[in-house]
């Protein structure tokens, strides 16, 4: 997989991301960038065998390396912690870790260094074998749940805010501790039972168009219709939709993928994910002031959307590279042939999921974008390319591609050429693909609990038609 720079992800939502105890402004750009996963190629796979004593010395060198390059910055009191961490002392290991927080919040995410990004993973993974150490060592009695859950936690905010030096033993110590937590993990029948039915009926709200009009935007779903098609051919997809620059709904070509089935069942998605730490949008949508990121393990945030009731709280894991922290998950889901039109590369692959109700204002993107519906559905909107003065863009740079107009509540007062815009709109029901074509305005509202994958890709050859 590609990668993608903090820049162009940042400007994807229009803000950013913070941690959950920031507020103020200079630290918003931290947001998203300190979200994101700017992957490397693949790790290679690490195995339960020890590694080798070259493998190790491998390892230590890059430790030793970093520390250095720590101390060179002045970060002495972190490496005299980083050392007594690595000897065994777990208070020292919270408090290097607490100590490269601190220096990822010292300013705006793009002056924060490599080095101290590394240190912060480094931190993090003392953390997390101290604590699975002292679970082993106390025979897994008393509190061993709780050491879990620490460990868990400090791997995941080391992948999600880290850099990538040692990425692939943050990725090791996940999958040994996700396969030890494997064994014996059964229980709550009963409740489960009872959240399964929910779930089920929340995948299932507003089959009845007549109740979806109710809280679409005005005019939904009475100018021009996303064509819809099924399951045509690469050829196919490329001569009519890709070269002419022309939005369409693709549906059966994701039936095969496992996800269709597994993610129905919460059981599951509980046990592959349920522990993991995960970055959630709280509010009504990223333009409100009142817009917050938090972050919540995957069983906080699925308990969220039972009890999600005011707009305000709405919370959505929207677009994270879950599949790249997750990798259970990315074993669901296959990348669509489509995907390669134009010989590019694919740049990132994120995950949308949340409740009824979410929206994600109108905005574009620089990429060709499959947009995978692969629970429940989705209201979208689209408005082409040339139209955009029309839509009157945010001046403010880490907003410019994101409209002023609010579809849900359109002032034409104040943006008169917004009325009688032409656009095409769908509802983008399970198991359907929508091709978005790089920069063409878009609107999504989830009419039921949903789950969405994005497969955004670069072409190496642009259509002639396109902006
Ligand atoms: O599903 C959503 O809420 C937004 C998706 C989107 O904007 C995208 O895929 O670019």
């Amino acid at each position: 997989m590609g990668k993608v720079s903090p820049a162009s992800f940042a400007a994807k939502r229009g803000k950013t991301h913070t941690h959950p105890e920031q507020s103020n402004e200079s630290q918003k750009y931290l947001r998203r960038c300190a979200f994101a996963l700017f992957l490397p190629p693949a790790a290679p796979a690490h195995h339960a065998a020890p590694p080798s004593l070259m493998a190790a010395a491998a390892e230590a060198e890059r430790v030793a390396a970093l520390l250095r390059e720590i101390t060179g910055e002045g970060g002495f009191a972190f490496v005299a912690s980083a050392e007594k961490a690595g000897a065994g002392d777990l208070r020292a290991a919270e408090a290097a870790r607490e100590m490269a927080w601190e220096q990822l919040h010292s300013g705006p995410w793009s002056e924060v260094g490599t080095a101290w990004r590394d240190a912060y993973a480094l931190a993090c993974l003392h953390v997390a074998r101290l604590r699975t150490r002292t679970r082993g060592a106390s025979g897994g009695g008393g509190g061993g749940d709780g050491d879990r859950s620490a460990a868990l936690r400090a791997l995941d905010m080391g992948l999600i805010m880290g850099g990538n030096l040692l990425r692939a033993d943050l990725e090791a110590a996940l999958a040994r501790i996700s396969a030890e937590a494997c064994d014996g993990d059964e229980g709550g029948a009963g409740v489960v039972d009872e959240e399964d039915q929910r779930w089920k009926e929340a995948l299932d709200r507003n089959r009845d168009i007549a109740d979806a009009l109710k809280v679409l935007p005005a005019n939904s779903l009475s100018c021009k219709k996303v064509e819809r098609r099924s399951c045509i051919s690469l050829e196919e997809f490329i001569c009519n939709y890709f070269l002419r620059d022309s939005p369409v709904i693709i549906s059966g070509a994701i039936d095969h993928w496992p996800a269709r089935e597994k993610w129905k069942d919460i059981k599951y998605l509980k046990k592959i994910a349920g522990d993991r730490t995960v970055p959630v949008e709280v509010g009504k949508n990223y333009v409100c002031s009142d817009w917050k990121q938090e972050l919540v393990t995957f069983s906080q945030f699925l308990d969220r959307m039972w009890s999600t009731v005011c707009p305000s709280k709405l919370t959505y894991l929207a677009q994270h590279p879950l599949f790249e922290q997750i990798k259970e998950l990315s074993e669901d889901i296959v990348v669509p042939e489509y995907c390669y039109a134009g010989g590019g590369e694919l740049q990132s692959l994120n995950a949308w999921f949340g409740p009824q109700g979410t929206v994600t204002p109108l905005h574009h993107d620089p990429h060709h974008n499959i947009l995978a519906q692969v629970l429940g559905r989705k209201y979208i909107r689209l408005y082409p390319a040339f139209i955009s003065e029309d839509l009157y863009p945010h001046t403010e740079t880490m907003l410019c591609n994101t409209s002023q107009v609010d579809l849900d509540n359109i002032d034409f007062k104040e943006f008169p050429r917004a009325e009688n815009l032409e656009f095409m709109d769908c509802i983008l029901e399970e198991g359907d693909l929508l091709y978005i074509p790089p920069k063409w305005w878009h609107y999504v509202r989830s009419l039921s609990t949903s789950f969405s994958v994005s497969f955004w890709w670069r072409a190496a050859v642009q259509p002639s038609g396109g902006s």
